[in-house]
């Protein structure tokens, strides 16, 4: 399936604004696979994959947990949290995606996780910089990944954690993986 093919196939799973983050995400993967020396095809492709499952319903959502390997203890944790790893799953079915650094990339992307691929950074960090965001510190986490993938996403996940801790949320063990993974091979 050609990626313009992809592209109208996703669209009327997302809403209009969801879709244009996705095509911004897609392109700001691309940039960062240049400037990182990782696949532009393999960027752009989970770019435009990530939030696939994003508007799926949480009985949708939660029934693929239930019925699949995923850690059911996803269950537990915010339904925001579970289009990544169903996403994953639904490319393979819906677009024949069988390449696991891309799933892994579009599973991991909410999240992170320890021992993350130069693929799995590349699209985490692209969905925390792409043009549309407005988090505050994301300039610095922009500035940051001109020179150095792992420092950047370190800088995204921290600003993550912090913004949950205010909000007095839950914060999934992978999302804590990502930090002291990051930590360890920045500092
Ligand atoms: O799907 P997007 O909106 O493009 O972005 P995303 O998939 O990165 O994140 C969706 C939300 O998930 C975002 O508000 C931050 C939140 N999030 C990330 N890690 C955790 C989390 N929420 C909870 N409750 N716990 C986490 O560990
Ligand atoms: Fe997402
Ligand atoms: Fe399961
Ligand atoms: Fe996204």
């Amino acid at each position: 399936m050609n990626i313009d093919l992809i592209k109208e196939k996703v669209e009327p799973h997302l809403t209009i604004e969801r879709y244009e983050h996705t095509l911004r995400v897609a392109e700001t993967a691309i940039q960062l696979a240049i400037r990182f020396d990782a696949s532009k095809e393999k960027a752009q492709l989970a770019g435009i994959l990530h939030d696939y499952a994003k508007y799926r319903s949480k009985e949708e959502l939660a029934s693929w947990i239930e019925t699949s390997d995923l850690p059911n203890t996803l269950l537990d944790f915010h339904h925001e949290l579970w289009h990544g790893p169903v996403g994953a799953l639904m490319v393979e079915r819906d677009f024949g995606v069988e390449d696991l650094e891309i799933r892994n990339a579009i599973h991991y992307h909410t999240t992170g996780r320890a021992k993350m691929s130069k693929l799995e950074m590349i699209i985490f960090l692209a969905d925390y910089i792409e043009p549309g965001r407005k988090f505050p510190g994301v300039d610095e986490v922009r500035k940051t990944s001109k020179q150095d993938l792992e420092h950047a996403c370190l800088m995204a996940s921290q600003n993550t954690i912090r913004y949950l801790m205010s909000k007095q949320a839950t914060i999934y063990p992978d999302t804590f993986h990502t930090y002291n993974d990051l930590t360890r091979r920045v500092y």
